[in-house]
C-alpha cells in the first residue's frame, strides 16, 4: 500500500465561515495539518479572521492572535520574543495573511521580520485581491483581471499594472527558505511545509488560494483550476533553500494560459491579444527559473564555488 504523506490530524473544523471552495480554507487546513498544534497563528484582518473566529466561536484547534491589518511581521516577531522569554522552544509561530495584508499594508512589517531574521514562518494566501471587502484589487492581483476597483465597463481594461512579485521581494531578503505552494498538489504542499517547520530562521510560503465568488468561477472547480494555475506556469511551484532553488513540479511542456484564463470570469473581457501578452510573459518567467535552477545547481555541484549570499547569511 502507498505511504499515505498527508498527516491524519484535523486542526481545523468543520461549521466555519468560508464560501464552498474556499481555496483559502484549504490552504490554512493542509497547513495545520503539517505544523501540528503546536502552533500559535496571528492573523490580521482578511478573509480568515470571518473564516476562523466569529465571536465566541472558533474552528481552529491551535492558538490564534487577532492582528491589525498592516502589522503580521511585527506581531510574529514580538510572538517569537514571547515564546523565547518564556523558554518555549518547541512551537511554531507563524503568521498567517492576505496578499492585501501582505504584498501592501503589511509589507514593511514583513520586510521588517525578515531583517531581523525573526525565526517565524510567514505565510501569504494569495487570492490575488481584497476577498473580504469586496473584491478591491491589491498589488498582488494579476494585469488585466478585473476586479471592483478595476473595472473592464467603458473600455477599462481591467488591472492595469502587472502583480507584484512577492517572492522575488522576498528573496532579496535572503530568508532561510521560501516556497510558492498550491493547495492542488497536497503532496508538494506538505513536504514545504514540514521543510518549513523543521528550518530555524525567517520562513516564507506563498500559497495560491483560488476564490470563487471573487474570481467567478464554479466553486466544484477550485482544485482543478489550482492544477491549470501551476501546469500553465502561471503559479510555478518552486522553493529557495540556502540560496538554491528548485523547481518541484515540472511537466513536459506547458499548458496555454487560455485554458486557466477563460475558466474564470475576472478574465471574460481579455481580447486574443491580451491573452497573447500574458503568455509570452509566462513563458519568459518559466524560462528564467529553470535558468537560476540550473545555475545554482552547478554551482551545488562545485565544490569550490562560493555559496550563494543567501546561504552565508543564513549560517550565521
Ligand atoms: C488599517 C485597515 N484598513 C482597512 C481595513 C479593512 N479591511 C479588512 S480586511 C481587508 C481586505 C484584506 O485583503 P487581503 O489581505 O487580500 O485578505 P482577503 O480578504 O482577500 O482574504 C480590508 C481592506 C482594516 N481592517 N484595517
Ligand atoms: S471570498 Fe474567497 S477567500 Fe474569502 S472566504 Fe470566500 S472563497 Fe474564501
Ligand atoms: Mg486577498
Amino acid at each position: 500500500m502507498a505511504k499515505l504523506t498527508i498527516p491524519a490530524q484535523e486542526l481545523m473544523y468543520p461549521g466555519h465561515a468560508a464560501c464552498p471552495g474556499c481555496g483559502a480554507a484549504l490552504a490554512m487546513r493542509l497547513l495545520l495539518k503539517g505544523l501540528g498544534p503546536r502552533t500559535i497563528l496571528s492573523i490580521p484582518a482578511c478573509c480568515w479572521t470571518v473564516i476562523a473566529t466569529p465571536y465566541p466561536t472558533t474552528a481552529l484547534g491551535v492558538a490564534v492572535l487577532d492582528s491589525a491589518f498592516e502589522a503580521t511581521g511585527a506581531s510574529i516577531s514580538g510572538l517569537r520574543a514571547g515564546a523565547d522569554a518564556l523558554g518555549l522552544k518547541d512551537v511554531n509561530i507563524v503568521g498567517f495573511a492576505g496578499d492585501g495584508g501582505t504584498a501592501d499594508i503589511g509589507l514593511q512589517a514583513l520586510s521588517g521580520m525578515l531583517e531581523r531574521r525573526t525565526n517565524a514562518i510567514y505565510v501569504m494566501y494569495d487570492n490575488e485581491a481584497y476577498m473580504n471587502t469586496g473584491i478591491q484589487r491589491s498589488g498582488a492581483t494579476p494585469w488585466g483581471a478585473w476586479t471592483t476597483t478595476t473595472p473592464t465597463v467603458h473600455g477599462h481594461p481591467g488591472k492595469p499594472e502587472l502583480k507584484k512579485d512577492m517572492m522575488g521581494i522576498v528573496l532579496a531578503h535572503r530568508p532561510a527558505y521560501a516556497a510558492t505552494l498550491n493547495p492542488s498538489f497536497a503532496e508538494d504542499f506538505e513536504r514545504k511545509v514540514e521543510r518549513a517547520r523543521d528550518i530555524v530562521g525567517p520562513r516564507f510560503l506563498h500559497i495560491l488560494a483560488p476564490c470563487p465568488p471573487g474570481w467567478k468561477f464554479d466553486s466544484a472547480q477550485t482544485i482543478a483550476l489550482g492544477r491549470l494555475a501551476t501546469d500553465t506556469g502561471i503559479f510555478p511551484l518552486y522553493e529557495v533553500v540556502e540560496g538554491r532553488l528548485r523547481v518541484t513540479r515540472k511537466t513536459g511542456s506547458l499548458k496555454p494560459v487560455s485554458e486557466y484564463l477563460t475558466a474564470q470570469g475576472r478574465f471574460r473581457h481579455l481580447k486574443p491579444e491580451d491573452i497573447e501578452r500574458i503568455q509570452v510573459g509566462v513563458r519568459a518567467t518559466w524560462e528564467e527559473l529553470l535558468k537560476r535552477e540550473r545555475e545554482d545547481l552547478s554551482r551545488a555541484m562545485t565544490p569550490s564555488a562560493p555559496a550563494p549570499a543567501e546561504a552565508t547569511l543564513a549560517a550565521k
